[in-house]
């Protein structure tokens, strides 16, 4: 009966706990109810849960073991419980009808760490509203969809006396189609991140103070100013939400994402966490970022069309070799370039061309690739939570 958000898979990673077997009482399988890293990594995040799918589909009861799995924080917010029909009478419109509902949601988001909302959410429009209010408050979204088994309406119908199998259907096309995001990725638990962009910026205020690298960098750099240069004001675009790409899909629009979206193995994972290996940083005049190395489970959602790298040069590199978190941009640059970077960087070092400059650091080996471009390989790597997951919300501002 259930679909999209299942896990079953023997497990990705685990963090020292053993991974349980993830069944519920009807026999589906949730990462967040059943997985124990999972709720380990959910206990630290924020999510919204948008619940899709026909009346009598489940969504109600999966809603409530949300609730019942993470009491104290988290909240369930109900279509049902404010009368709203998922069929409106004509004189109704979607913003008078989702008042009591919305009020209720936007007051969740931030008191609440897990919001779950309770609807057929069986609209484009009511999505992207919904979208919209998870990203203002940086909340991870995750889309669960409940089909009924072999489609069958009429048994759907039969038990849920409100609705006819006609108005079944009418809504049905819409929750047949996947919400393909704006891209998949892995995204940083809070205390994660935050221990991320202190390496970032430690990393910053200790190179800054290597001449060496004051010397060869501001010449790279994209700054009128170069006697007051300033590295922590120059990389001051920083994404809200921190992530590892694995999928770009613009919604929709890039080559061979529905197969992306649609495959087992991203069905599986979505809502599941991951522990990502951060192996090295890396600043470059356009960009500031950090490398990931994913292990063999973490490339399996790794897309397989994607490298190509270095396909036409000289240097081969391996599959996944661009897997990043972005940190930070320069001014007037875009946050796919710290992947382009990434590459551009793993290339040169590993060209023989001439022998490249070391800085010791504290947290590592920081190498010169010329042209502003530098990478600290870290002695010890640093371990980061990650919930796996959709960007879906409209892309607006020029930050991610
Ligand atoms: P990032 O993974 O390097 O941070 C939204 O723009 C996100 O999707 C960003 O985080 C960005 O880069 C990634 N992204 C944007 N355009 C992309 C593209 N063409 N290919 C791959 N990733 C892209």
């Amino acid at each position: 009966m259930w679909r999209r958000i299942v896990c079953s898979i023997g497990n990705l990673f685990k963090m020292g706990a053993k991974a349980s077997k993830c069944k519920s009482p009807e026999g589906r399988s949730f990462p967040f109810l059943e997985d124990k890293s999972t709720i380990e990594v959910m206990k630290e995040t924020r999510t919204f849960f948008i619940l899709r799918g026909l009346p009598g589909s489940g969504k109600s009861s999966v809603a409530k073991k949300i609730v019942e799995r993470y009491p104290s924080i988290s909240v369930m917010a109900s279509a049902d419980h404010w009368k709203i029909s998922p069929l409106p009478k004509e004189s109704e419109t979607d913003s008078s009808r989702y008042d009591k509902l919305d009020q209720q949601i936007k007051q969740c988001l931030g008191d609440k760490q897990i919001v779950v909302v309770d609807d057929t959410h069986h609209t484009r429009e009511r999505l992207d509203y919904l979208f919209d209010l998870a990203k203002e408050k940086d909340y991870i979204v995750f889309i669960v969809d409940l089909r009924p088994a072999n489609n069958d309406l009429d048994s759907l119908a039969k038990s849920n006396r409100n609705y006819t199998v006609q108005q079944l259907k009418l809504m049905e096309p819409e929750l047949q189609k996947n919400i393909i995001p704006y891209y998949f990725g892995w995204f940083l638990a809070r205390q994660d991140a935050e221990k991320m962009r202190t390496n970032a910026m430690d990393f910053l205020d200790e190179i800054w103070k290597n001449e060496t690298f004051v010397e060869e960098f501001v010449k790279y750099a994209k700054s009128d100013s170069k006697e007051n240069f300033n590295l922590k004001e120059y990389f001051q675009k920083k994404p809200s939400v921190l992530h590892c790409t694995t999928k770009f899909c613009d919604y929709g629009a890039v080559p061979n994402c529905e197969s992306y979206a649609g495959s087992k193995i991203v069905g599986d994972s979505l809502s599941r966490c991951f522990v990502l290996k951060v192996s090295a940083l890396f600043i470059t005049p356009r960009t500031l970022g950090a490398r990931v190395e994913l292990d063999e489970d973490q490339q399996l959602l790794w897309p397989k069309d994607e490298e190509a790298v270095g396909s036409g040069d000289q240097v081969n590199l391996p599959h996944s070799s661009r897997s990043h978190i972005t940190l930070a941009c320069a001014p007037g640059e875009h946050a796919v370039q710290t992947g382009l970077d990434l590459l551009d960087i793993l290339k040169a070092e590993k060209s023989e061309a001439q022998p490249h400059p070391q800085v010791r650091m504290e947290q590592g080996q920081c190498c010169c690739l010329g042209e502003g471009r530098w990478i600290m390989n870290l002695s010890n790597s640093i371990k980061v939570k990650t919930l796996f997951s959709g960007f879906y919300a409209i892309k607006k501002s020029t930050a991610e």
